[in-house]
């Protein structure tokens, strides 16, 4: 006997074990720590359902309606489970389907492996049916993606993707021919040209050399009027977030993905940023001599102080998002954490400032003017009440879901986050049809954790109403009743009507743009789940209790006016001038624009009046 032959790796053991190609798969799956799968079948990855089916729930299927809701769950779970996320298709449409979810995990930079059948081998190059160029198709969006040629493949295949996956917080894909999955496995042969390959990742701890801590210091030392901007990537460092910016008095904005890194009850956080952003945030950002960004990603380098004007320290783990904004003094690369408390001890405590007051105070008053818009009269009810009205009832450690719509708007500003919630949506991507999946992975990830979701009416008919069916097929499951969809129906793609108006100066497209009232409440109570519908704003308080209380998942729709403009926080003198325009080009809403918030647009053209 050979000295290699007599010792059987656990690896070894495990394949052999293994009953065909998919039963092995499931396992190494297993083995990897995924417990749970979202998906849709298909013949053409049958082969692995049945392995499913015999691991007997080790891992969980969850079965979406759809797909692209199933990538959208898995991108959801990697952001609130903190793992890679798994959806599974079959071959051809299956597949292609599932492209916009594996998307919004890319561009948000979250892991994810999908897992897709593929024509069988003997068919390939066939034109055969459901048969596309898998590999070409994924090869944009995915850092790896390989077709499993032969079952001695697999184990290195798994292993790869998985890795990469999580890694470098990226997209894998694993084509299986619907021939291999049955085909019994057999492990890598020792022999040329065979990879034995192993399970594992443990994420290093990224910090920058003290040289560049030193130089980074010196930059944020040096400042006097210092503003620091947080992503997703500073979402485990809420600690140090707060440390350094009371060291340097600093004003703090929040970019989309990092609304939970800090809480909105401290004075000196300006919230979200940039065209769903707020009047403080972009003051922040003007008028700062030192900017330091963490951990985001943020696009918008016109809501970032104008190059030249301040000077600039970045700290992200992954560099090549580094003066990818701004063009930075010092670039960190490193973990939001582990860097910020290497970086404390060098950077001194500056004294009370007017810099810091003035923040204070703008915060203040920009929330003074977020009531009294929330509570504006509107026709019948004003979407930012919606928000508003959530805030001080929203439950501990709830986590929230929003689509992309005006109501990403209200998510964005109105709402205030304490510690301990999670929030997200698709951010980078900005994909509607997000918010439901989004939710439905959260409860699945934390089932003790109230679940709420803000969605428009163009999203929920997109694909969120079909995804009511998941949530009416699991709710029972879940420890935690508590699982809001709130619909804003205002019967408009009310977000591109503006952008049609401000952005284009043209009227509303009304072929485009106006959509169908649909009984969304009504839908819901005929799938199981309870209806409440609000079109008058006193009830919208008591509705949120309602729902709140509710024992079973409630669809809360609200009758909401299109005529409230989602507008950024300082409209250009362009932007207005558009807006005149569509005015005078004859605008299908003008009567209830003029009539109702549209003072809130001009409010915020000339800026520092207020309406
Ligand atoms: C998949 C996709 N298609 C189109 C868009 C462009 N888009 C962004 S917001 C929006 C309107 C959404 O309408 P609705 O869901 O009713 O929300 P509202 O803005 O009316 O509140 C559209 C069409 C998008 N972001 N994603
Ligand atoms: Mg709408």
């Amino acid at each position: 006997m050979l000295p290699f032959e007599s010792e059987i790796s656990k690896e070894a053991e495990h394949d052999v074990m293994a009953r065909n190609v998919s039963d092995f798969l499931v396992q190494r799956l297993y083995d990897w720590g995924v417990r749970r799968i979202f998906g849709y079948p298909g013949d053409g990855i049958n082969g692995v359902l049945g392995a499913l089916n015999r691991a007997e729930g080790r891992i969980e299927f969850v079965q979406a309606r759809h797909e692209e809701m199933a990538a959208f769950m898995a991108s959801a779970h990697a952001k609130f489970a903190g793992e890679p996320g798994v959806c599974l298709a079959t071959s051809g449409p299956g597949a292609s389907h599932l492209i916009t979810g594996l998307y919004d995990a890319r561009l948000d930079h979250v892991p994810v492996l999908a897992i897709t059948g593929q024509a069988p081998r003997t068919a390939r190059g066939g034109h055969f049916q459901q048969e596309m160029n898998l590999a070409r198709m994924f090869s944009d969006v995915a850092a790896f993606v390989q077709e499993a040629e032969a079952p001695s493949q697999v184990r290195l295949l798994v292993d790869r993707a998985l890795r990469i996956a999580k890694a470098d917080h990226a997209i894998a894909v694993l084509v299986l021919p619907k021939d291999l999955q049955d085909e019994d496995y057999a492990a890598p042969a020792r022999t040329h040209g065979s990879l034995p390959t192993g399970i594992g990742y443990a994420r290093p701890l990224v910090v920058p050399k003290t040289a560049d801590l030193q130089r980074a210091a010196e930059v944020l030392n040096a400042g006097s009027r210092v503003a620091i901007l947080v992503g997703a990537g500073a979402l485990q460092a809420t600690d140090e977030v707060i440390a350094i910016a009371d060291r340097l008095q600093a004003g703090v904005a929040k970019a989309l993905l990092g609304k939970a890194v800090l809480p909105d009850d401290l004075p000196w956080v300006t919230g979200s940023i940039g065209l769903l952003g707020t009047r403080p945030s972009y003051d922040l950002m003007m008028e700062c001599d030192t900017f330091l960004m963490i951990g985001s990603g943020f696009p918008y380098a016109e809501f970032l102080p104008k190059e030249g004007d301040a000077r600039g320290v970045q700290i992200d783990v992954d560099a090549s998002m580094l003066s990818l904004r701004f063009p930075m003094e010092v670039n960190l690369q490193g973990d939001s954490a582990a860097t910020l408390q290497a970086l404390l001890p060098l950077v001194e405590q500056k004294p009370a400032s007017s810099w810091r007051t003035r923040i204070e105070r703008n915060v203040a008053d920009w929330w003074k003017t977020l009531e009294e818009r929330a509570l504006a009269e509107a026709n019948p009810v004003n979407p930012q009440r919606i928000a508003w009205e959530l805030s001080p009832r929203l439950p501990e450690r709830v986590i929230v879901t929003s689509d992309s719509g005006s109501c990403a708007n209200w998510y964005a500003r109105d709402l205030k986050m304490r510690r301990g919630m999670m929030c997200s949506l698709s951010g980078g991507l900005a994909s509607m049809g997000a918010a439901v999946p989004y939710a439905i992975a959260a409860k699945f990830a934390h089932p003790d954790r109230p679940v709420i979701t803000l969605v428009g009416d163009g999203a929920m008919q997109m694909n969120n109403m079909a995804e009511l069916i998941t949530v009416a097929k699991y709710w029972q499951r879940w420890s935690n009743r508590t699982w809001i969809c709130c619909v804003l129906n205002n019967e408009d793609l009310n977000q591109v009507t503006w952008e049609q108006r401000v952005m284009e100066g043209d009227p509303k497209f009304v072929a485009t743009q106006r959509i169908p009232d649909v009984p969304y409440h009504r839908f819901a109570e005929s799938i199981g789940l309870k209806g409440i519908f609000v079109d008058d704003p006193k009830r919208m308080g008591p509705a949120w209790d309602e729902a709140l209380a509710a024992d079973r998942p409630v669809v809360l729709e609200v009758k909401t006016d299109p005529e409230v403009p989602p507008l950024p926080p300082h409209i250009s003198l362009e932007q207005a001038k558009n807006f005149m325009s569509s005015m005078l080009h004859g605008d299908p809403d003008q009567a209830g624009m003029l009539m109702g918030t549209a003072r809130q647009v001009l409010s915020a053209i000339v800026p520092g009046r207020k309406e």
